[in-house]
């Protein structure tokens, strides 16, 4: 059985399917996309016969739009496809065959990796992935994405998303197949408990930085404090949003990289419903939205334009 996966790119819970696949299948291939890459990736392989070479192919904490979904009704993909994502935004996505979106089951949070697991052990258990070691990632996996982590003080989750920022998706994910397979128990070795003991540090200075450099804005009737980041991002958000509860409503992250992300820690404000304002979506309290690929270019025309002195 030869295996496709297609899973989000940015985070934790969208990497650790890869890991997962790889306990559970010989035979695979995996594309990490961003959530505006989805749609175009999908629409392209189904043009070219891709899915074709493959018997089952997954798509792991990410959605496609009704558009693309309604394409993928009227081919052999359907199926062959499986979406496993636990976004709002999604839910519609239930409709068809290939799409099981599930925000919350029996009272938990779920995620993209506690979907996919949850799958895997019904329909391709093995002892590989029976394991405490895999079982207890997965649920720190699942901990993190929906800071459940924090009601529970389970901080491994939190080290667990550190640990990805350190080695990258790549090396993450070798790493983690290694370990896996050699061990029953799960572990930080001693390498990585000194990094994050080094990394606390770093981050808390982050923080104390990007608290300083805040910029605040009304946006739609809301108070929104705005930061530019590229690490920690959840955290960052989180953490700046239950510090400045008291004057802001929520924590806008411009990740120049990447994309603009939204927390925050009041009942009443519900942040997916904010990301929809720039074409994005997610959950209550953790939200983002795409940025535009010409964004840098115009960062650059607006220094380029705006800060080079006349020479006369
Ligand atoms: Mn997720």
């Amino acid at each position: 059985m030869k295996v496709f996966l297609m899973s989000h790119v940015a985070d934790l819970d969208g990497v650790m399917p890869v890991v997962l696949t790889d306990l559970a299948f010989s035979d695979y291939d995996y594309q990490l996309l961003d959530i505006a890459e989805v749609d175009p990736f999908i629409e392209e392989k189904l043009a070219s016969d891709f899915f074709h070479s493959y018997d089952k192919v997954f798509l792991t904490d990410l959605g496609v739009s009704k558009e693309v979904a309604e394409k993928i009704e009227n081919s052999p993909l359907k199926e062959k496809l499986q979406i496993l994502d636990h976004h709002q935004s999604n839910l519609f996505l239930n409709e068809y065959s290939f799409g099981k979106v599930v925000v919350s089951k029996d009272g938990i949070l779920q995620s993209g990796t506690s979907l996919y697991y949850q799958y895997l052990l019904m329909h391709h258990a093995n002892t590989l992935l029976a394991r405490d070691s895999v079982s207890y990632m997965v649920s720190l996996v699942r901990l993190l994405d929906t800071w459940e982590w924090k009601k529970y003080q389970v901080t491994d989750a939190l080290d667990l998303g550190t640990i990805l920022a350190y080695y990258g998706n790549e090396k993450f994910i070798q790493n983690y197949v290694s370990f896996l397979r050699n061990h029953l128990e799960f572990s930080f070795t001693e390498t990585e408990k000194i990094l994050l003991e080094t990394d606390k540090n770093k981050k808390q200075e982050y923080f104390k930085l990007k608290k300083e450099a805040l910029i605040k804005k009304e946006i739609a009737g809301y108070q929104v404090g705005i930061v530019f980041a590229e690490q920690y991002i959840s955290e960052l958000g989180n953490t700046l949003a239950e510090e400045l509860k008291e004057e802001i409503d929520l924590i806008m992250i411009i990740r120049m990289d990447h994309s603009l992300s939204f927390r925050s820690v009041k009942e009443d404000v519900d942040v997916s419903k904010f990301a929809r304002l720039f074409s994005g979506n997610g959950h209550v309290h953790a939200a983002g939205a795409p940025l535009p690929s010409h964004i840098h270019e115009k960062v650059i025309d607006f220094i380029l334009e705006g800060m080079i002195q006349s020479e006369n």
